[in-house]
């Protein structure tokens, strides 16, 4: 079925959605000259560099080259394009072999769907393609119903193409034949994050395995933040944080990462995207890219990894389906910190380095940007945490709930009461204020509540949701 329905997405991947020339101007000469510009392109597949693989202008063995910014795209000319704008090592594939690979995209290699398309795992050796070591890869489909399309397929390959790094999920080359846009990877044998922490696949994640992956994906952040031309990953959550056959996490999907700001700047203005429960408020309220947007999506991803919660969970009661919102004022208190830390661990945690690793959330996590600490400062405090395994309980763990918990928990839940009552209070006098002023002055009660924007559900890919907001014109996607 997945196979069938994938091979028509294959074949449809070309077909234009309404309105794309409009919002990505630069798409109609990358795809005259093929998909880079430049090469035979057609269906030869891979704009003129078929079997081969792409390398970089002047790309001797261990030349440092610039990196090419996302917008060095927009002024350069074809041959530029076809030339050097890939990194070197990637090989360019056509459909045929990437079917072959996957054995027709059959229903058996299905991984999974994300906001791009359909992933399938295959297997090349060098009878795909001269030189190819043997090895499992992940194939990317373009699914041309998502929200994604040539332009995040783009950014992956242009981000993913240049950037190497242990913690960066390595991209093995592409395809870009006709209408057809794939990636292909190398495969992640413990696949993604959230699998584990969500769905305990295929068991509990330890703690030392946890913090283990926190560091990793910190210091991929850390290695795009810290480049010498910065990148801004935009969509760091669960999901897109994979593992290797060692539980190494790597980031993967960069279709929304940007360049970061240069010169005197301090942000990149863009259209709000991302992933409802680990966009940074103020890049929600403002289009204000900033790397500190990636500290509080970090935050975001810590605090799922300590307590087991996804980060927006619409099947708990009201006050817990926002996890920061839930989570964040537990975390400098030990006692409740205890109480949000992921059942499922059983008490197998170190408290102590669990108090560091939750301090390094509340940070990250802060409304201000300007207090939320550097990823490589993250990096610094979350990597100590590693050696700290003496006071990591072993064996079955017999659970009871300490009497002063409850004292505490009864004292929260009383702070709440309270502060309810002291809200409806509130409200009640400011009615009555209103009403006083309508009927003084005969005039209608003036909102006092801001103008809700309302995000728009571009496509929904399994339990999470991509959304675009709406901001004013001055804000450039
Ligand atoms: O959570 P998962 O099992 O891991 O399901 C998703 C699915 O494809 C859609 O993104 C899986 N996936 C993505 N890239 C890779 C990869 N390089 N290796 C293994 N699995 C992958 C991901």
């Amino acid at each position: 079925m997945r196979s069938s329905s994938n091979s028509k997405a294959v074949a449809a991947a070309g077909r234009k959605k309404k309105g794309e020339a409009a919002a990505w101007p630069w798409w109609g000469f990358l795809l005259v000259g093929g998909c880079f510009g430049g090469g035979s392109g057609g269906g030869g597949g891979g704009g003129g560099a078929r079997g081969k693989k792409v390398r970089p202008r002047g790309g001797g063995v261990g030349q440092q080259l610039r990196r090419l910014s996302f917008t060095d795209l927009t002024g350069a000319s074809d041959q530029d394009l076809s030339v050097s704008l890939v990194g070197s090592n990637l090989h360019v594939f056509s459909v045929a072999e990437l079917r072959a690979a996957t054995r027709g995209f059959v229903s058996g290699n299905f991984l999974g769907e994300g906001g791009f398309g359909p992933v399938y795992k295959g297997f090349v050796d060098d009878g795909v393609k001269p030189g190819l070591k043997p090895q499992a890869i992940a194939v990317k489909l373009w699914d041309p119903e998502g929200a994604q399309g040539h332009k995040e397929w783009l950014a992956e390959v242009i981000f993913l193409g240049q950037l190497r790094h242990p913690n960066l999920v390595k991209l093995v080359g592409y395809c870009c034949e006709d209408e057809h846009r794939l990636l292909v990877y190398e495969y992640m044998e413990h696949r993604s994050l959230e699998n584990h922490l969500f769905k305990q696949i295929p068991a509990v994640l330890p703690w030392s395995t946890r913090l283990n992956i926190a560091v990793g994906a910190a210091k991929g952040l850390a290695f795009l933040h810290d480049a010498e031309k910065p990148v801004i990953y935009r969509d760091f959550k669960a999901s897109n944080i994979l593992l290797d056959s060692d539980y190494k996490a790597k980031l993967s999907d960069f279709g929304l990462a940007k360049d970061g700001p240069e010169g005197d700047d301090t942000h990149v203005s863009t259209r709000v995207m991302g992933t409802h429960g680990y966009a940074a408020p103020e890049y929600i309220m403002t289009g204000h890219l900033t790397a500190k947007s990636d500290v509080y999506s970090f935050g975001v991803v810590l605090l799922e990894i300590l307590t087991g919660r996804h980060a927006v969970d619409k099947t708990r009661p009201n006050r817990e389906q926002s996890l920061v919102e839930y989570a964040r004022p537990c975390l400098r208190d030990p006692l409740r910190l205890a109480r949000i830390m992921d059942p499922a661990m059983e008490g197998r945690y170190s408290p102590a380095a669990a108090r560091e690793a939750a301090a390094v959330a509340y940070r990250c996590l802060s409304g201000s940007a300007k207090n939320r600490p550097d990823m490589s400062a993250v990096v610094d405090a979350l990597e100590p945490l590693l050696a700290a395994t003496d006071d990591v309980p072993v064996g079955p763990v017999v659970l009871f709930a300490a009497p002063e918990a409850d004292a505490e928990e009864e004292k929260e839940k009383q702070r709440e009461k309270d502060g309810r009552q002291r809200q409806r209070q509130r409200q009640r006098a400011t009615r009555k204020v209103d009403e006083q002023q309508h009927h003084r002055h005969g005039r209608r009660r003036l909102r006092t509540s801001p103008p809700k924007e309302s995000p728009r559900k571009l496509g929904a890919c399994r339990n999470e949701e991509f959304w675009v907001w709406h901001l004013p014109a001055d804000h450039k996607a």
